[in-house]
């Protein structure tokens, strides 16, 4: 047997233990997609190859919220709870600003105790990665992979900062923003865009002394997101009010959840915003896949060096340059 049919072996073993629920197997997968080794790379790409046609069933909701708002509470709360009902649940996160060495997550494992040893759930934290855009992609690729699994619900959260709610909401089918009752104060800092990426936004911690200012934070949200364009026609965007310490509004949640699933798969807007997923992502990686190859290559990149000081200094016109580099790649191919 050649190197490359014992590898593609290798991967079908894989592909198979992992189908079946090994969840080490599962584990092993997703090391392997996140490995950042140029030689793992043939059997990552393989790897979520295979997983594809197994993909695609699962729910997918994303999960944003600033630093101590309550997500890894909420995800225990919610996340228990639909195992609870029989589903299957997948945690993974999307954190760039973490190299997630220890200290976070046993911090989120103290806050899901349950959830962690909970035999239908998963939880996997953020690859490392240096770019949002590489950390990204390895979440897109471990989405394919613990559907392939049978997780039926994914949820996929993401700490309040920069960019990464977008490459979040573009991953997932249904964006919850998650907010503290800090009410009118904390509305003012929320950055307009996330409002508008969300379907649903939790007002966290809705219980005791918080409950008044819960209540208030709610409608001054219900308020703001009611002068907002809705994302999609028939559905505008819910506040519910949760406390996942007592358990309450999480029936309610996923409520909502449901009636948007059927709201969108009627209007068709659910197979729409899939397609559009599949295609932005495929865009994302020829574009990271071009600039690669134009860094790798050490005579275009030279080329690439001289064409930016020229750029730099205002006697070369960018899109003069632009083309220049891409007549180089064009020779080259
Ligand atoms: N009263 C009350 N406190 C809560 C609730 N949910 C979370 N908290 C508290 O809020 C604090 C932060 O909760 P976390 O779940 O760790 O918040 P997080 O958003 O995951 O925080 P980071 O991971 O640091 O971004 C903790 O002290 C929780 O006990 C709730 O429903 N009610
Ligand atoms: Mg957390």
């Amino acid at each position: 047997m050649n190197v490359h049919s014992s590898q593609a072996a290798k991967i079908k073993d894989l592909k198979d233990a992992l189908v079946v629920g090994d969840r080490r197997a599962l584990a092993k997968a997703i090391t392997l997609i996140e490995s950042s080794r140029n030689k793992d790379e043939p059997a990552a790409t393989q790897l979520v190859n295979a997983a594809l046609p197994l993909s695609g069933r699962a729910l997918r909701i994303g999960l944003s919220g600033a630093p101590g708002v309550g997500k890894s509470t909420f995800v225990e709360a919610f996340g228990t709870w639909l195992t609870g009902r029989g589903h299957r649940v997948a945690v993974l996160a999307v954190d760039p600003s973490s190299r997630r060495s220890g200290g976070s997550i046993l911090g989120d494992k103290t806050r899901m105790v349950k959830l962690a040893q909970d035999p239908n759930a998963f939880i996997r934290p953020s690859p490392a990665g240096t770019t949002l855009g590489g950390v990204a992609r390895r979440t897109r690729e471990s989405m394919l992979l613990v559907e392939a699994a049978g997780f039926d619900v994914v949820l996929v959260e993401t700490v309040g900062v920069g960019q990464s709610e977008t490459a979040v909401a573009d991953m997932v089918d249904m964006f919850v923003v998650l907010v503290s009752p800090g009410g009118g104060d904390e509305l003012q800092g929320i950055k307009r865009g996330i409002m508008e990426l969300a379907d649903l936004v939790v007002v966290t911690k809705a219980d005791g002394d918080l409950l008044h200012a819960a209540h208030r934070a709610g409608a001054e949200y219900a308020a703001a997101l009611h002068l907002m364009r809705p994302k999609f026609e028939g559905w505008s965007a819910q506040v519910r009010l949760v406390s996942s310490t007592e358990g309450k509004g999480i029936a309610e949640v996923w409520s909502d959840i449901e009636r948007f699933q059927t709201t969108l798969t009627r209007s068709g807007a659910w197979d729409r915003q899939r397609r559009d997923q599949r295609v932005a992502w495929l865009q994302t990686e020829l574009r990271e896949g071009l600039l690669a190859t134009l860094t790798e290559d050490p005579a275009i990149s030279a080329e690439l060096a001289k064409m930016e000081a020229a750029v730099a200094k205002g006697t070369l016109a960018p899109p003069q340059a632009a083309k220049a580099i891409l007549a180089h790649l064009a020779a080259k191919t």
